[in-house]
């Protein structure tokens, strides 16, 4: 027995030893961004509530917001981020090259993508669907009254094979206009070429306010897809995929548990003992990400949890006005549900 005792002593010693938990990260990304000193994140070219540069080039947005959520559990700092813009077309080549550590640029979790391509999505920070925006004086009101239409939409997202689909499920013809850049697209529909502007739903919203009469479109009710969107990783570095993973999952449950930017500083004396968990009071989950067990409690300072992020960049406050819907948490009838700190 003694002897089992040891054996056992000895190999826990030895894992110990061998496990890079302490002076590494367990995850080379981790380790390059930490010897970097910032998050390399790449965003989209600009697209209102998600990602979107001023006229200072400081970018905002739901999908910047979640980099600097990354950022802030590494060094606590939101700002130790450097934004770069890829085209949907260019997206999967500069995220496999190298150019950033992750992609959060409203992606659509797609089995190709995940299999195929070869990236792990960390999860879901906004559950969309494809739509369509049509001028209203042309009286249309469903997409099922688009039989003929020319539609615009842009090269290298979801939009082409999921129109494909539905207008072939329902009979239906079409003329398809695609374009590499979204501000092509959306001219050519605000110019008149296209019946009708499809993407994602959320992109109607932030499309609608780039037309030169906002009022004068309206959006479709039909939702012809799921858009899953998320950041997404390089496959092969499996700790990072976590770290990515678990900055959501803290947000959303720091939401559930009530735990806000103005509140997070009092939470730490909270009895709660989730509470404790996911901000570190109790147990050892940061570090055992290579990060501080303080993680959460710097995400939710300085970003907020997921419903602030949620409001401030798409909801009801924000230009685009979106309602939480789906988006809510799962108490709360919504599809947000993030596994526990445990
Ligand atoms: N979610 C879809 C569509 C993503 C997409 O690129 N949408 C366009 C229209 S909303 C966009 O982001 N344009 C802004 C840009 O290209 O920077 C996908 O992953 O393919």
């Amino acid at each position: 027995m003694r002897f089992v005792l040891s054996v056992f002593l000895g190999a826990l010693a030895l894992a110990v030893v061998a496990s890079p938990a302490s002076a590494q990260s367990g995850s080379a990304t981790l380790d390059a961004v930490k010897a970097r000193g910032y998050l390399m994140c790449g965003v989209s070219d600009g697209l209102a509530g998600f990602s979107n540069p001023d006229a200072q080039g400081n970018w905002s947005g739901l999908d910047v917001d979640f980099c600097r959520a990354i950022a802030a559990a590494i060094f606590d700092d939101p700002n130790a981020v450097r934004f770069t813009p890829s085209t949907a077309k260019e997206r999967f080549t500069a995220l496999q090259s190298g150019e950033f550590d992750l992609l959060s640029r409203n992606t659509t979790w797609t089995m190709q993508r995940d299999i195929a391509l070869g990236f792990t999505f960390a999860g879901i920070i906004y559950y969309d669907g494809q739509g369509f925006i049509v001028r209203g004086a042309e009286g249309t009101t469903s997409a099922l009254q688009l039989n003929g239409a020319t539609v615009c939409t842009q090269s290298g997202t979801t939009t082409e094979l999921n129109i494909a689909d539905y207008f072939t499920a329902n009979n239906m013809t079409y003329e398809l206009l695609t374009f590499e850049k979204e501000a092509e697209a959306l001219q050519a529909y605000d110019e008149g070429r296209c019946d009708a502007y499809t993407t994602d739903q959320s992109g109607l919203y932030a499309a609608r306010l780039e037309m030169r009469n906002a009022d004068e479109h309206i959006i479709l009710p039909e939702i012809i897809s799921k858009e899953p969107l998320g950041p997404l990783v390089r496959q092969g570095d499996d700790r990072w995929a976590d770290i990515v993973r678990w900055v959501l999952f803290a947000q959303i449950n720091a939401e559930e548990l009530g735990v806000t930017s103005a509140n997070v500083g009092e939470m730490t004396g909270s009895s709660n003992p989730e509470i404790r968990r996911l901000l570190g009071v109790e147990g050892e989950f940061g570090a055992s990400m290579g990060l501080t067990n303080d993680w959460a409690v710097r995400i939710i300072r300085h970003m907020g949890n997921y419903g602030e992020m949620f409001e401030r960049n798409v909801g009801e406050g924000s230009i685009l006005k979106i309602a939480r819907g789906i988006n809510a948490l799962w108490s709360k009838g919504g599809l947000q549900y993030a596994p526990p700190v445990r």
